[in-house]
């Protein structure tokens, strides 16, 4: 028998959540499988098992009302014309996604790696000369937008725009809070340079974006959902990762034993930037919404309704992990859902393991010790878990 959810006076997008969400996730994990949140009126749910099994659901828990709070089939909130991905299901889904797909190809990424490096070595060169910089400012934010933009075949000018846009973004899956109207007016602004940056003739030939607009020669889509495809490349491929590297910097940075690890075999960065996603998730609660009646966890929910899935809280629960707070890059983190799972699970999960690999071994091969050099500073969004200042102190490697 299907029984009621417990209520929670929670709200997860509140300043005092979001500064510190892990004691409330831990409040939502024990009070049930899933729960009410009462303040929004949308179910949620906290554990690996229910976010997991949701997330495989795609249809029964669906993403074409949105992936926000939102339900934008019922014209909610409607800033623009909806993702051909994020935010739709098969048989649109089958179709749109492969585009992407075949253009972040492995191959593709094998052709940009060596950039990748060459870039990443160049700005930690004079960073570590330094001694001491910002892993934010300095480096998690320049680092994705010189090569990830790069990358796409985006021009130099107003590339300022993407973090803005990303930013008021990822607030806009969440309620239209006092954090969602700061980030409005400048994320409007970004938005008609965005839409003007996914024409086939503003992307350099050849680049990632470019190869988006190949599926329109191989007739699999218009011009028009070509330009939205490489929105969508432009939308989730910037902020995430320099939320991801950010939190990667700042777990290794506070973590003596797991920078000595890495340290010493340098080849752990792939691994060490894992758990970091899984630790710290820069993404941390998508939305779904059921099709029909059903059921989740034991509890019953009707059809229509918005559920809030707490990735990041999925990545701690001790029902998955063992000592799931702490940060141990030699553990096994596959089932991990810092990149989703499913159907919907991150297009471009390779572009960002590349890049974290890329930056962390370059700084293990550099550096002999790292460490804070003020207490960092959180920058708060609805979505996305992250810094926006990082002191760091460093002493090169001798030799
Ligand atoms: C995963 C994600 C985040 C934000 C935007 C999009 C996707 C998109 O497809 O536009």
């Amino acid at each position: 028998m299907a029984a009621f959810p417990p209520t929670l006076d929670i709200d997860p997008f509140s300043d005092q959540f979001l500064a510190d969400p892990y004691p409330d996730h831990e409040r939502l994990r024990a009070a049930g499988p899933v729960v009410w949140l009462e303040k929004y009126g949308v179910y949620a749910s906290a554990r690996h098992a229910e976010v997991q099994q949701a997330l495989q659901d795609w249809r029964t828990f669906s993403s074409a009302a949105g992936v926000g709070l939102a339900n934008i089939q019922k014209g909610e909130a409607f800033f623009r014309p909806p993702s051909l991905v994020l935010e739709a299901d098969p048989p649109l889904h089958e179709r749109t996604r492969p585009v992407l797909a075949l253009a972040l190809s492995p191959s593709a990424l094998r052709d940009l790696r060596p950039k990748f490096e060459a870039e990443a070595h160049a700005l930690l060169d004079r960073l570590v000369s330094h001694r001491a910089f910002d892993g934010v400012t300095e480096l998690a934010e320049v680092y994705p937008i010189r090569v990830f933009a790069d990358a796409l075949g985006l021009c130099e000018e107003g590339r300022e725009h993407l973090l803005p846009y990303a930013a008021f973004l990822f607030n806009a899956f969440g309620p239209r809070n006092q954090r969602f109207e700061e980030t409005l007016r400048a994320g409007e602004e970004a938005r008609d340079w965005v839409t003007r940056q996914c024409n086939r003739g503003a992307l350099r030939p050849g680049s990632l974006g470019a190869r988006v607009f190949d599926g329109v020669d191989r007739g699999e889509v218009s011009v028009d959902e070509a330009a939205l495809l490489v929105r969508s490349l432009l939308s989730a491929g910037l902020d995430t990762t320099v939320y991801g590297l950010g939190n990667a910097l700042f777990a290794m940075a506070t973590h003596p034993e797991a920078w000595a690890q890495l340290q010493a075999r340098p080849e752990l960065a792939r691994p060490a930037f894992e758990e970091a996603l899984r630790f710290e998730s820069s993404v941390q609660t998508f939305f779904r919404t059921t099709t029909t009646e059903t059921e989740l966890g034991g509890v019953a929910l009707p059809a229509g309704a918005k559920i809030l899935l707490f990735l990041g809280a999925a990545n701690r629960d001790s029902r998955r992990w063992e000592q799931p707070d702490r940060f141990d890059i030699l553990r096994k983190t596959s089932g991990h859902v810092a990149f989703g799972y499913g159907i919907h699970s991150c297009v471009g999960q390779a572009v960002a393991r590349m890049e974290g690999e890329i930056v962390l071994q370059a700084l293990a091969e550099r550096i002999e010790r790292i460490e804070l050099a003020a207490p960092p500073v959180r920058r708060l969004n609805n979505t996305l878990r992250g810094l926006a200042s990082l002191a760091l102190r460093v002493t090169p490697r001798r030799g």
